[in-house]
């Protein structure tokens, strides 16, 4: 994949490959721009066997503040945008390519996440964030509805009750308060923060990646399911999963008394 994007940074560490937020002067807002350039960096790293983990931050201070308002204002006064639901469909795109990237992807969540990039992290596997984290579902503050998967990620991750409440109000959650109502799945302190981020991604990143893929699948349609077809699906994927490399090898390691090394395969 190209690594060359006006407003992402991409750095790859092995098999680990972290995708930076680069609009630190606006809390790395989205412009337009910086949005097609994560829809595109995501459906790539999707598509590279040689990458086992993608970490997701911002630059800076923050992880995101969410839509660009001054490009928002301008798009409105230009009439670039008849339906703000043809824009949120951009957004959309992403949501689904995290969610269908057959790999682990990780919000890695330093200061502010307001609006959708707080919900961008929502739609990510797993969520680490510093003790100076603070999650805004900032929509109603300026009269919105939680966009970008955040109705549906939101009661699902802390319950109904907590979401209507995280979205009327729109007031901040702190990283350890986040950690506590399972919004997040750790807070750590800021001075350790990139340290057990990438600790989390390496460790992942060597993991059975084809089992974590299917994983995902499982677990992601479960809210959706009954029993009776979450376990029929389960029995699909496990047939999928028994005849990977990396299970076969993990058995044998473990008769052979030693830790399996998974290749991802
Ligand atoms: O069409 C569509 O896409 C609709 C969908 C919308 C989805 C959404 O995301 S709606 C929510 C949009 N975001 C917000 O409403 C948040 C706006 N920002 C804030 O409330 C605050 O900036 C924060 C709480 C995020 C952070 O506060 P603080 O005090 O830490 O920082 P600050 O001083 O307010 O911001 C620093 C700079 O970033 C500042 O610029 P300046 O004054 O230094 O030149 C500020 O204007 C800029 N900035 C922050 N957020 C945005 C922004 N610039 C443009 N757009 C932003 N969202």
């Amino acid at each position: 994949m190209r690594t060359d994007f006006q407003h992402l940074l991409i750095v790859q560490d092995g098999s680990v490959l972290t995708i930076t937020m680069n609009r630190p002067e606006v809390l790395n807002a989205f412009n337009d721009n910086m949005l097609a350039e994560l829809t595109e960096a995501v459906e790539a790293v999707a598509q590279d066997d040689a990458v086992r983990c993608v970490v997701l931050t911002g630059a800076g201070r923050a992880f995101g503040s969410g839509q660009d308002l001054h490009s928002l204002a301008e798009g409105r006064s230009i009439g670039a945008v008849s339906k703000v639901s043809e824009h949120i469909q951009k957004y959309h795109r992403v949501v689904y390519a995290i969610r269908e990237m057959p790999k682990p992807v990780i919000a890695a969540v330093r200061g502010v996440a307001a609006g959708i990039s707080c919900n961008i992290a929502l739609a990510c596997d797993l969520r680490i964030a510093s003790d100076d984290a603070r999650f805004i579902e900032a929509f109603a503050r300026i009269g919105l509805v939680p966009d970008g998967g955040g109705g549906y990620f939101l009661p699902r991750l802390v319950g109904v009750g907590k979401a209507l409440e995280l979205s009327m109000l729109a007031d901040e959650v702190s990283g350890p308060e986040a950690e506590r109502i399972g919004l997040v799945n750790t807070c750590v302190p800021l001075e350790e923060f990139e340290e057990a981020t990438q600790a989390l991604a390496h460790r992942l990143a060597k993991g059975p990646t084809r089992a974590y893929a299917l994983i995902k699948k499982l677990i992601y349609t479960s809210a959706e399911s009954d029993l009776q077809t979450s376990m029929r699906l389960e029995g699909d994927l496990q047939d999928m999963a028994f005849e990977t490399e990396d299970h076969q090898n993990a058995v044998v390691a473990f008769l052979q008394k030693r830790q399996p090394e998974y290749k991802g395969r």
